[in-house]
């Protein structure tokens, strides 16, 4: 049973270690007080919820039980990347009630006030949570938790189908970096006859380049992104694909080799086989570390049902709900009362909920200035386009 935890406890360790302090322990944030009002409060809006999360992130069901339970409609679209979501913030007036950002956009959205700070009464399940991934996200993010429930986390890497990859580059190993793969051309100009797909967006491109490199992966330099793009624009005319949403291109055997998110890269590996596909599909841990990413439920500033929103966050928290996910999406869940719940082959499967050593080596999240995400942006763009 220890062994499970291990992860949470190096995670808060590294991140705290990534932002200069030492592993002193950290005020945890405190718990719900439990204590309730005089009376309770009715909640008198409109039976209904807009919810805005990431595709491929919900389990089926999920949200027909909520409704079923609340009578409350929810509208649930989905986004594909942190730019994207953040745009719709910033204009205002998105409609939705609930967005689900990524730590490293959530924190200027906090610091914007495009999001309103929680009211914990309404949450009696935050106890769920694991206080360690907590106190990261209070240490780095959202100090004393004010703003940010976790959806999952989970972390940017490469996925190979296995046997393709193998037939691609012939007699030539298997890099000991799998970066490689995806970054260098003695390697890329072997896999573009098998398909290179690349995430599309400059905050998930430009970072894992960045630490390619030899940078930091929160550079907020520009001259670093230059290099970045100068090394990224060797491999261009390899890559054939750029999507968010690449689990079926992965699965179908569309791209051989991806940077992609860890849950989707297991997923297309559950889907090739649901396909009877005989290619084996795997999330690498690259040598020199992959990039953690938090994605956090929060509820938006100008949200038209804030009640509905929390009681959504209550019932996502539920440690079978948290758990479901996990199983389902193959993403870890922050939820440390829902971790006894999550299937065995699933807990024990190395690139979902990867162990302690490994976590020493990966990149926790940081975050951007708005100049630095345009410029983020430009360099990224006319590495897409090719100039
Ligand atoms: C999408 C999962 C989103 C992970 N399937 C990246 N934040």
């Amino acid at each position: 049973m220890m062994k499970k935890y291990l992860w949470s406890f190096a995670l808060s360790a590294i991140v705290l270690a990534g932002c200069g302090k030492k592993e002193e322990p950290v005020a945890v944030a405190p718990a719900p007080v439990a204590s309730a009002p005089a009376a309770a409060a009715v909640n008198t809006e409109e039976k209904v919820l807009n919810i805005y999360n990431w595709a491929d992130y919900i389990p089926e069901g999920m949200i027909a039980s909520f409704e079923k339970e609340t009578g409350i409609k929810v509208n649930y679209d989905t986004f594909e990347t942190n730019e994207a979501l953040h745009a719709k913030l910033v204009a205002g007036n998105s409609g939705y009630d609930i967005v689900v950002p990524g730590s490293v956009f959530a924190k200027p959205q906090i610091e914007g006030g495009l999001l309103q700070a929680l009211d914990k009464a309404q949450i009696k399940n935050l106890a769920n949570l694991d206080p360690a991934i907590m106190a990261t996200l209070a240490a780095k993010t959202d100090p004393g938790n004010k703003h940010l429930v976790p959806w999952a986390w989970g972390f940017t890497t490469v996925g190979i189908n296995k046997t393709k990859v193998a037939k691609a580059l012939g007699k030539m190993p298997m890099p000991e970096n799998a970066w490689d793969l995806v970054f260098k051309p003695e390697y890329t100009s072997k896999l573009k006859s098998c398909g290179i797909a690349y995430l599309d967006s400059p905050t998930e491109i430009i970072p894992v380049a960045l630490h390619y490199i030899g940078k930091d992966a929160y550079s907020n330099d520009a001259a670093d992104y230059k290099l970045a793009t100068e090394m990224l624009a060797k491999v261009r005319k390899d890559v054939r694909i750029f999507s968010s949403t690449m689990i079926d291109d992965v699965a179908s055997g569309k791209a051989c080799v991806a940077i992609g998110w860890s849950g989707d890269m297991n997923i297309a590996a559950v889907r090739a086989k649901e396909n009877k596909s005989k290619d084996e599909i795997e999330a690498l841990l690259p040598s020199t570390g992959a990039l953690i990413f938090f994605d956090t439920m929060a509820i938006t500033k100008d949200a038209k049902h804030p009640n509905n929103a929390h009681a959504f966050i209550d019932f996502y928290l539920r440690a079978e709900n948290a758990a479901r996910m996990s199983n389902e999406m193959n993403y870890p869940t922050a939820n440390k009362a829902g971790v006894p719940l999550v299937k065995p082959e699933i807990a024990n499967n190395k690139t979902i909920f990867v162990e302690a050593d490994y976590f020493a080596k990966m990149i926790p999240p940081s975050s951007f200035s708005n100049e630095a995400r345009e410029a983020m942006a430009n360099a990224y763009n006319s590495f897409k386009k090719g100039n």
